[in-house]
């Protein structure tokens, strides 16, 4: 290990100095691993430490390297390993056979991620994704320098455990003990990755996460009270999805356009529908329309996020909805539910949020509860963030929870978004639907995303099914 860290310095993958990075900030230390394959005798070596460093208790059947500078580290570990390789497009034509991943594999194989180095853990994800979304297992990935910036725990939230040759602090060390470095550029990188650290705060359930055993949405339907509750869990049975498109687009014709691409993916699609300019109050009825005429695709249920207040003017029986459990909530909702009820319409009910310091939590989750409680014909469950660490847990199993702030990556936006990752939301914050919308929505093929995010929502949920 000593001698592979002093060749990559002698070579200057390894350099120290002051270094402007992508992101802008300044650094002390900059790594190119991509110098690597201009010395086959140290390209060999890594290869044969980096299989070694992944434990025998790790099975695979294939590897597969992240593009670009994995590609040929990965390359070495299958050809000396007689493993065979699997490679990953990074752009996926949109014609002829449009193949995300290259080479022979068979179903439920097990695939081992090659990387050089891991920072957040981002492109080990974008290799996962299309590598589970055709069939294969993702469970491990190997890397040459773990720079400890948050990589190892967005991985493990998405269900990989990363095998690291190296971290970066102990190769820093290596090379101030063999006098590569000095005390005070030792002490400078330290600093600098000790503030440039994500720290990643585990969920409360990550932390203590126990098995949770859950059943079955065919079983779940069963128990439901409301037909459209019922109704939702056959769909998610039937297309296997436990997805929710949030479709925030600008105008109800991109809407129409973006839930034709997704339709076939998705449980759910699920609108504001108060921002889209061209609405008319038969934009529920032209939304089915548009749906292809797959038994699939119009069984599809929609469910708009109305204000109570907004309901005079621009709420429609054409859809489902979802509506704010607010104080004057009792007055305003009579004439919803009863009306709802008459014409077999289920209720989800905002209990908590996703933006940070939003103040729906405590007293008034426990309200939406209630109100589940005291409407069980009419509510068919809830928007919610981390139903697992509520008083008695996600609660009663006729109900649905339906999670907003997912994206592969943990992190969010500049407007207080917070995002979890699929793996993270359904297994350890003990939720059933993934709402996802930017991360559909602005992906280069919302289609091909889509079914990313629907494979692994929809695996997170079985992993602890009984
Ligand atoms: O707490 C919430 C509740 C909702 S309905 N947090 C949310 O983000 N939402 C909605 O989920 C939000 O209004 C948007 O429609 C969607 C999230 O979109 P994304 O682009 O951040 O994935």
């Amino acid at each position: 290990m000593e001698s592979l860290i002093l060749q990559l310095h002698d070579i200057a993958a390894v350099k120290f100095g002051n270094f402007k990075l992508k992101s802008g900030i300044s650094s002390p230390i900059y790594i190119d691993l991509r110098l690597i394959v201009s010395y086959p005798s140290l390209l060999r070596q890594i290869s044969q430490t980096l299989t070694a460093t992944v434990p025998s208790s790790a099975h695979y059947d294939v590897v597969c390297g992240v593009p670009y500078t994995a590609l040929p580290i990965s390359t070495c570990i299958s050809v000396s390993s007689n493993i065979p390789m699997l490679m990953r497009r990074k752009e996926v034509k949109d014609y002829g056979t449009a193949k995300a991943i290259e080479g022979a594999f068979e179903q439920n194989q097990v695939c081992l991620i090659v990387e050089d180095l891991v920072t957040s853990g981002a492109s080990v994800l974008e290799t996962a994704a299309p590598l589970r979304a055709a069939g294969l297992k993702v469970t491990d990935a190997v890397v040459m320098i773990d720079r400890e910036q948050g990589g190892r725990e967005n991985l493990a939230e998405n269900g990989i455990t990363l095998h690291a040759m190296v971290k970066l602090t102990e190769m820093v060390r290596i090379l101030k003990e063999k006098g590569r470095v000095s005390e005070e550029t030792e002490k400078m990188v330290m600093k600098f990755l000790e503030e440039n650290r994500k720290v990643s705060v585990p969920s409360a359930a990550a932390a203590e996460k126990k098995v949770r055993v859950r059943l079955p949405f065919e079983e779940r339907a069963k128990m439901a009270k409301n037909p459209t509750g019922k109704r939702l869990f056959e769909i998610m049975v039937q297309k296997e999805s436990n997805l929710c498109l949030a479709a925030d687009v600008a105008t109800a014709a991109e809407l129409l356009d973006i839930a034709d691409k997704v339709g076939p993916e998705i449980c759910l699609l699920k609108t504001h529908v108060d921002i889209l300019p061209d609405f008319t109050p038969d934009f529920g009825s032209k939304l089915r329309s548009v749906y292809p005429c797959s038994l699939n695709v119009i069984a599809s249920i929609i469910i708009i996020t109305v204000d109570i207040t907004f309901i005079g003017n621009r709420f429609t029986w054409e859809m489902d909805f979802t509506v704010h459990s607010s104080d004057d909530f009792r007055e305003s909702s009579h004439l919803v539910f009863t009306e709802g009820l008459s014409r077999g319409r289920g209720l989800l009910l905002l209990a908590e949020m996703s933006s940070s310091g939003n103040l729906a939590k405590g007293d008034y989750t426990a309200a939406a509860v209630k109100i589940a409680e005291d409407h069980p014909d009419f509510v068919i469950g809830f928007i919610s963030v981390n139903p697992a660490s509520w008083p008695g847990g996600p609660g009663n199993p006729s109900l649905i929870h339906a999670t907003p702030g997912v994206q592969m990556v943990k992190g969010g936006d500049a407007l207080g978004q917070q995002y979890n990752t699929p793996y993270s939301v359904i297994s350890d914050r003990g939720s059933d639907i993934i709402i996802v919308g930017r991360g559909i929505i602005k992906a280069a093929n919302p289609a091909e995303a889509a079914r990313e995010y629907r494979l692994q929502g929809w695996d997170a949920y079985f992993i602890n099914c009984k």
